[in-house]
């Protein structure tokens, strides 16, 4: 290639002035996309601007694929099953530094810029916090120039989406890749085969004693490639998702025979794998293809881990040293016994010298405390689908239980309760267990959360290796939750405190305090919001058909349902505000909107009617003559990380309301507190260290303690008494029992109150009237604006240390010894 051709190849590309990225986004449309200006959709505006950008990062990208070859990088592997990465087009801009520029090229083709940049399908392949956790780390990660792989499993489908159909969630079919997806690469000679089922066999090899592993079929991993990039500073990371393919596409012996149908079989199975993301909150236990999954993405990225480690010529003794990488949480914790079985079965290492490197390369983060939510593996199952694995296993678990009988106790209950294998009744392998063992390093996501870890549930491993625990904090990244998603409040924020808190948040953003006394900032600061809320209203206005008032307080619930989440303590508050209201129409109430949003797991019950029952209670209320008004309940639908865009920024209000002791740390209450909503929430998880920053006179805190939880609980709760002894509380319960927000139908919502009166094992009842008696405090304060806006930018400037930057800082020093590349 000529020097002048390649000159005019990098403008086209990497140039961002005006007339350049005008041209380049026609470019796109007329040769990737195909389509002259005229015959243009949506989509194909958005593709060719999606192609532009992307161009934009291919400098980078490659310079990060040429350093894979330099024998001095340390490569952090970050394994999770969920990356819930949110659209891409705008982070990028974002990152990349050239939102106004692309922005004003995509108005000149006479564009409207925000409803192409809505044209992005959500990318949702997570669940909730734990899937977009790892987006946040992956977005601190590149930012702190820390060279990085996410691994995990292009999904076809993403998680559901969500339709309300006369009140009920109905789950729709997320078919994300449809219009295709701009943002990846496959990376076609980038495969692994990955074996399943089978049995294995034992020879000997020149006097050494081996073991073959005879799957039943083999699949294909192919590499998806989708660029991370940092802030503004020139790096770019991998987020390399694997996708299931057939060994070969067609039978061609059942082919020859004239059975068609038959020869694409194998071909569709194997494609299965990689088919659909399980939703969250559903018992696992017997589902193959889960644990398939598992297994499947955790094979490819450790071949590839290995691959990468040989292509820096370094050697497989160094992989700890060269490659740590973090299980999220024990989605992916299989890799213990895997990573023993490659280096043993086929790279030929002995035993002791492969649990040593497998110990120091792995480390294991966990993110529940809820029993239900440990994964645990049937043994017959796991045998079938990974015969070599259990054998590996039972060895790991025999050589651990010896070496605690050796070196602590030989106490048998405390053996049984250590073991890897849960063998009270029906066996199963403890993932959990398995990645504490197999790990040099666990952690626990909030102070609270890793403290109960010690104590209770791997309360065990604590007393055998206190050493290998450790508490890191989430945090969540300001560039897309603050910068992209609140684009006034961040210029406001900018024009006192200059850019710095963007990459600096823990240290910098602590000097807006400096102007929570200054009238001109505060109403400011106020405006923006109320700027925020008219939109959110527009928005519900036009997917739900309900008026909102964006001058009443907005209080938002945002958040997978869950009874742990105590969504139906919030609905319980709001019907004992209209019960008070129909008792007097002229009671003083301050206006507010209750919004709510978050998908129930499709099998979880009484979540899907927790849905019915706010939509139930919101149509009865929003057209009630009393109320006239003065309240108004909408759940939002489908709630997603692209939508939340216009939620987070609008709310004056937080609900983090989950039972004490259950909620590992939450995210989304950083991500409202960043955008200046005031919190309402117990103690738990993530809301403990950011009332301790924020202060108690900012935070709105009610309910039990985790102490308090536990003894009452020990103590033997009675729901029941509870009801009959609050008139508010029973008041309430009753009025929904009457049928009145269910067409006379006095059953509907009898599962919830029944589970409510009978065990509420989320202690529901118990925290009604100290959060009852909160929500009255917060409605006093809101009267006062200038106060509440006061207690807002405080909130804000003390909420430094929930950046995501902060926790991937502190993952680094502590458990993965990397620092970032200079
Ligand atoms: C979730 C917790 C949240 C936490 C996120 C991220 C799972 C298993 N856990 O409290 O419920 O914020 O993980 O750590 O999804």
């Amino acid at each position: 290639m000529n020097e002048h051709h390649d000159n005019e190849l990098q403008n086209i590309r990497t140039n961002n002035d005006l007339e350049t990225l005008k041209q380049a986004i026609l470019d796109h449309l007329y040769y990737t996309q195909a389509k002259p200006v005229n015959l243009a959709s949506l989509n194909d505006w958005y593709m060719a601007v999606a192609y532009t950008v992307r161009d934009r990062m291919m400098k980078n990208w490659i310079k990060l694929i040429q350093r894979l070859n330099d024998k001095d990088l340390k490569i952090v592997g970050y394994l999770s099953a969920e990356f819930l990465m949110g659209p891409h087009l705008g982070n990028a801009l974002i990152n990349l530094g050239i939102y106004d520029e692309i922005k004003e090229a995509v108005e000149s083709h006479g564009l409207d810029f925000q409803q192409l940049m809505r044209q992005e399908e959500e990318p949702g392949l997570g669940n909730g916090g734990l899937g977009r956790l790892a987006a946040c780390y992956l977005d601190s990660l590149t930012t702190l120039k820390v060279p990085a792989i996410g691994y995990g499993i292009r999904y076809e489908f993403g998680i559901f989406d969500q339709q309300v159909h006369d009140g009920w969630q109905v789950e729709k079919t997320d078919k994300w890749l449809r219009f295709g997806n701009p943002w990846e690469i496959v990376r076609a000679e980038i495969r692994f085969s990955v074996k399943l089922g089978g049995h294995t066999e034992n020879y000997v090899d020149e006097g050494k004693y081996k073991v073959r592993w005879i799957p039943e079929y083999q699949v294909t991993g192919v590499a998806y490639d989708t660029p991370v990039p940092g802030y503004k500073n020139g790096a770019v990371n991998l987020l390399r998702l694997w996708k299931s393919e057939a060994v070969e596409s067609f039978d061609f012996t059942a082919f020859n025979k004239g059975d068609y149908f038959g020869a694409v079989n194998e071909k569709v199975f194997s494609e299965t794998i990689t088919k659909v993301l399980y939703p969250n909150d559903e018992s696992y236990k017997g589902k193959r293809l889960r644990l398939t999954q598992q297994y499947f993405f955790v094979c490819c990225s450790l071949q590839d881990a290995l691959r990468l480690q040989q292509m820096r010529g370094l050697s497989i003794e160094q992989l700890a040293e060269s490659t740590p990488l973090q299980l999220n949480d024990t989605h992916p914790s299989v890799a213990v016994a895997e990573l023993m079985r490659l280096l043993i079965d086929e790279h030929e290492l002995d035993w002791d010298k492969a649990w040593h490197i497998t110990k120091n390369t792995l480390s294991y983060t966990n993110h529940t405390l809820l029993p239900e939510a440990l994964e645990k593996w049937p043994l017959p199952l796991f045998a079938s689908v990974l015969p070599r694995h259990l054998e590996i296993i039972y060895e790991i678990n025999n050589r651990f239980l010896d070496e605690v009988k050796a070196t602590h106790s030989n106490d048998d209950q405390l053996l049984r309760r250590l073991s890897i294998i849960d063998e009270n009744g029906e066996k199963y392998v403890r993932m959990a267990h398995l990645a504490c063992v197999g790990g040099h390093a666990i952690n626990g996501v909030s102070a609270l959360h890793t403290e109960l870890l010690k104590q209770d549930v791997l309360h065990d491993f604590y007393q055998l290796s206190p050493e290998k625990f450790f508490n890191v904090t989430n945090g969540v990244t300001p560039r897309r939750w603050m910068k992209l998603y609140n684009p006034q409040l961040a210029d406001l924020i900018t024009s006192k405190i200059g850019e710095g808190w963007i990459t600096h948040l823990d240290t910098e953003l602590i000097q807006l305090e400096n102007y929570a006394a200054d009238a001109d900032f505060k109403q400011a600061w106020w405006q923006i919001k109320q700027q925020n809320k008219i939109q959110l209203a527009q928005l519900i206005k036009e997917r739900t058909g309900t008026d909102v008032d964006p001058d009443s307080l907005f209080d938002v619930q945002v958040k997978r349902i869950h009874e742990y989440k105590r969504q139906h303590l919030n609905a319980l508050h709001i019907v004992s505000l209209f019960n008070q209201i129909k008792k007097d129409p002229s009671i003083n109430i301050v206006p507010r909107t209750f919004i709510f949003g978050g998908k129930a797991a499709p099998g979880y019950y009484i979540a899907k009617l927790i849905i019915k029952l706010i939509n139930s209670i919101a149509e009865t209320i929003n057209n009630d003559a009393d109320v006239n008004g003065r309240i108004k309940v909408v759940f939002f639908p489908d709630f997603n990380v692209k939508n939340s865009e216009y939620i987070y920024r609008a709310a004056n209000l937080s609900e983090q309301i989950s039972t004490a002791g259950k909620e590992a740390s939450g995210t989304g209450n950083m991500k409202f507190s960043l955008n200046g909503a005031l919190t309402i929430g117990t103690l738990d998880g993530a809301n403990v260290e950011m009332l301790e920053a924020i202060g108690i006179e900012n935070f709105f805190l009610f309910g039990l303690k985790t102490e308090e939880v536990m003894a009452l609980k020990y103590s033997g709760y009675k729901p029941y008494e509870v009801y009959q002894d609050n008139i508010e509380l029973k008041e309430a319960m009753d009025l929904i029992r009457t049928g009145i927000f269910s067409k006379g139908d006095h059953s509907l919502f009898d599962p919830v109150i029944n589970a409510l009166l009978s065990y509420d094992p989320y202690m529901v009842l118990k925290d009604f009237q100290s959060y009852a008696d909160c929500q009255q405090r917060v409605a006093e304060a809101y009267s006062n604006k200038d106060h509440w806006t006061k207690m807002s930018i405080l909130n804000v400037a003390r909420m430094g240390r929930f950046s995501s930057d902060r926790s991937i800082k502190e993952y680094c020093e502590n458990i993965w010894h990397a620092r970032p590349l200079l």
